[in-house]
């Protein structure tokens, strides 16, 4: 008997580069070891436009993985990716009702999209093959499977919060979208609340049952939704900032910081992540502490990110305006209070400047889960460990209760927060860091995907009519 394989699907598909360098992001690292133990196709966006696609992957065999990769046509970009995906849902799934921008052609670019990949797909997957679904682009995907006739086990993990239902329901499509969901066998979200969120969505609006704890009863099909947090490689990130010493760029920034205190924010630049809203808490922490000024520095890492969205231009423009100002009213000569940089960095170096740091600020206005909060842990010195700062809107905010947890829209309890953190005694800095290191261990990358895999392999027993697609 043939073994199941694992059948991924992203919007954009991580290969491996040449050099086996490049930076695997966290999916990447995620999916390595559940790719040891199934043999996988891991299938998406290449990221390229062309004028006339192929209806059929591009494949690239790499490490026991099959890459399978699909073009997209401008008009899909625009529609599927810059259009529904991030101009409508990702503002919604981030409860920004009034930076959400609906448009019916978009929809239907989203659709298309969705069921192109899908068709694709049906040529490839054999009938055991489990198949995970990542993010809301894809939505739809396992929807447009079954109008295939396929019965296999299809699982989808949200990376991003699922908002309260009527947040959810001020999006025209919002119902044809929570009817697709249904069509998975087993749904990941970030958190309890976000898949609480769902389950209470899918109630309202199909009169669904809850069975168990976890399963909502649509009559001929159920669906599992239940919160797997998301984790990081702990082991690898630590390694990481222990050997970052050598990295020029973490050593000409300890040198330049001398006896100051260094402070870091590491975001792509989205509205979701509160970046100008942190700016002018720290501009306030200035102002209520001016002892301070001189002997801080507050670095924030923004990797541009999604910039053919009008809405991301906007916010460009709004961090300049505010770092230019701040730095323009409370620096000296000697002295830039806040260090604004767009590059992209390695992660070796990354976990290096976290080590650096003594303050990680990690403030979103919502967010699924955050990384950067975990990988800010795992970088620290176990001797004399930095301090957490993380807004209680951020998934993170679940586990890591020993961070000092602030509202992000309250710009003053931010800056005490900053002080706070500044001022923290070694016992104390050293007490809460374990607990948080313990947290994010436990539920590291590899529980992760083992525990999504483990309940979506085993959720036969669910009950879906095969017959019934
Ligand atoms: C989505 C959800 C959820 C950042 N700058 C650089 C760089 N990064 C890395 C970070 C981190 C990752 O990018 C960002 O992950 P986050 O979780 O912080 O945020 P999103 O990109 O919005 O991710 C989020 C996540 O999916 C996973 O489910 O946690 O809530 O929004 O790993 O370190 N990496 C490198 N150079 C940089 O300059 N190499």
């Amino acid at each position: 008997m043939e073994l199941s394989r694992l059948v991924v699907v992203s919007n954009r598909v991580a290969v491996p580069d040449p050099t086996g360098k490049g930076s695997a992001g966290g999916l990447a690292v995620a999916l390595r070891e559940a790719f040891q133990a199934y043999q996988g196709i891991w299938f998406g966006w290449s990221g390229k436009v062309a004028a006339h696609p192929s209806s059929q992957p591009k494949l690239v065999d790499k490490e026991r993985v099959q890459y399978a990769l699909m073009d997209l046509t401008s008009l899909d970009r625009q529609e599927y990716y810059n259009g529904f995906a991030n101009r409508a849902l990702w503002p919604i799934m981030h409860y920004r009702i009034g930076l959400s921008e609906f448009s019916r052609a978009d929809y239907a670019g989203y659709l298309r999209v969705n069921r192109t990949f899908a068709t694709a797909l049906a040529q490839m997957v054999r009938p055991d093959d489990l198949v995970w679904v990542h993010d809301y682009h894809l939505i739809p995907l396992a929807a447009e499977m079954r109008a295939l006739g396929l019965t296999n086990r299809i699982g989808y993990f949200h990376h991003i919060p699922w908002p309260a239902p009527e947040v959810l329901g001020t999006l025209p499509g919002s119902r044809e979208l929570l009817r697709a969901i249904t069509d998975y066998d087993l749904v990941g979200m970030q958190t309890d609340r976000d898949a609480d969120n769902l389950r209470r969505a899918l109630m309202q609006e199909f009169g669904a049952a809850q069975r168990k704890a976890d399963i909502v009863d649509l009559g001929e099909r159920q669906t599992r939704v239940k919160g797997y947090p998301i984790g990081i490689d702990v082991r690898g990130f630590e390694q990481a900032a222990q050997r970052s010493g050598n990295h020029r760029i973490v050593r000409q920034t300890a040198a330049g910081l001398g006896s100051r205190q260094l402070i870091i924010g590491v975001d792509r630049l989205d509205y979701s992540k509160g970046i100008p809203e942190r700016m002018e808490a720290f501009e306030r922490f200035l102002i209520g502490n001016p002892d301070q000024r001189g002997r801080v520095t507050y670095l924030q890492i923004t990797p541009t990110s999604r910039s053919e969205v009008p809405e991301y231009a906007t916010l460009s423009r709004v961090v300049n305006e505010t770092l230019g100002r701040i730095n323009g009213s409370l620096g000296e000569p000697g002295w830039v209070p806040i260090h604004y940089v767009n590059s992209t960095y390695p992660r070796s170096v990354l976990a290096g400047l976290h080590r650096l740091a003594k303050v990680g600020l990690v403030t979103p206005m919502r967010d699924g889960m955050n990384l950067v909060a975990k990988e800010y842990v795992a970088a620290q010195n176990p001797e004399d460990p930095g301090v957490l700062v993380l807004s209680k809107f951020a998934g993170a905010a679940q586990q890591l209760t020993d961070a000092l947890i602030v509202n992000p829209n309250d710009k003053f309890e931010v800056a005490e927060a900053i002080r706070d953190a500044l001022y923290m005694d070694r016992t104390e800095r050293i007490t809460r860091w374990e607990r948080m290191m313990n947290a994010i261990r436990e539920t590291d990358v590899s529980w992760w995907a083992a525990t999504f895999l483990r309940d979506l392999s085993g959720n036969k027993s669910l009950g879906r009519t095969r017959t019934q697609v």
